[in-house]
């Protein structure tokens, strides 16, 4: 019989250093002999990726209702689980994903104040059980992340999106969200400090992936 896959994901604040670790996890573990699917949300398929460009998309003067951004990230959840998070993980594929359910708690719920029951009836709706293996939650404070962001904006000349145009207010809901979730389940969630060197930040994430794997084994 096929072993499922395991399930990870990366979480943060914006520029908290995600997108660049995740591609570290995703050559972790290649180098163990594993199949890794990497991935992230929204997004991940082609349909959900149209969905996350409307959900990022700073034009419209029309502002974005907040249970229709809720319900936008979960419609993009829910095609990118059936195309590709649960296919891979049935053929024993492990799937590294930026970002995952715990931003929708942390954006839409302290970000946007959305009652959390409220959202994890769509989570028991779309994810049937269904949640990650391990969590790894990229903290540091959002204006050290601001500073970051700002580089990497500037270097890529790209515009801010929709979410990055918000007030520091916002990132500082989001990230006690956050961390609230990630102090009630300590044995899903492992807490890593991004404000250090990235050489540490990724000995530290190394480190609790070896742990994982021998309790996995
Ligand atoms: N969102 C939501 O509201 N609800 C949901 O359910 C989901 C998402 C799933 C898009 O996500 C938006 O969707 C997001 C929340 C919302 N908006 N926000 N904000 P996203 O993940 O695509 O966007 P993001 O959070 O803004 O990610 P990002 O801009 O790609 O940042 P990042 O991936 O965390 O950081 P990075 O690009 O890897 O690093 C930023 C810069 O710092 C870069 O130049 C790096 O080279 C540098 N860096 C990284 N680590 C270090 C260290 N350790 N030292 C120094 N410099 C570093």
């Amino acid at each position: 019989m096929i072993q499922r896959g395991r399930f990870i994901t990366l979480e943060g604040s914006e520029g908290v250093g995600k997108s660049t670790n995740v591609a570290f996890v995703e050559a972790w573990l290649k180098e163990q002999g594993l199949e890794v699917v990497r991935t992230r949300e929204p997004g991940g398929t082609p349909r959900a990726e149209a969905i996350r460009a409307l959900l990022l998309d700073p034009s419209f003067e029309e502002p974005l209702n907040s249970d229709a951004e809720l319900l936008l990230m979960f419609a993009a959840r829910a095609q990118h689980l059936a195309q590709k998070i649960v296919p891979a993980l049935e053929r024993g594929a492990w799937v590294v994903c930026d970002r995952f359910t715990d931003a929708t708690f942390a954006y839409q719920g302290g970000g946007r104040g959305i009652d959390s029951t409220r959202i994890a009836t769509l989570e028991h709706f779309v994810q049937q059980g269904l949640s990650p293996d391990l969590t790894l939650l990229l903290d540091m404070s959002p204006a050290a992340a601001k500073v970051r962001l700002e580089g990497r904006l500037r270097d890529q000349q790209t515009e801010r999106d929709r979410f990055e145009q918000e007030q520091a207010t916002f990132f500082q809901a989001v990230r006690q969200a956050y961390l609230a979730r990630a102090a009630s389940d300590t044995k899903r969630f492992a807490l890593i400090d991004a404000e250090q060197p990235l050489e540490s930040v990724q000995a530290a994430l190394a480190d609790v992936l070896a742990e994982r794997m021998a309790l996995w084994r």
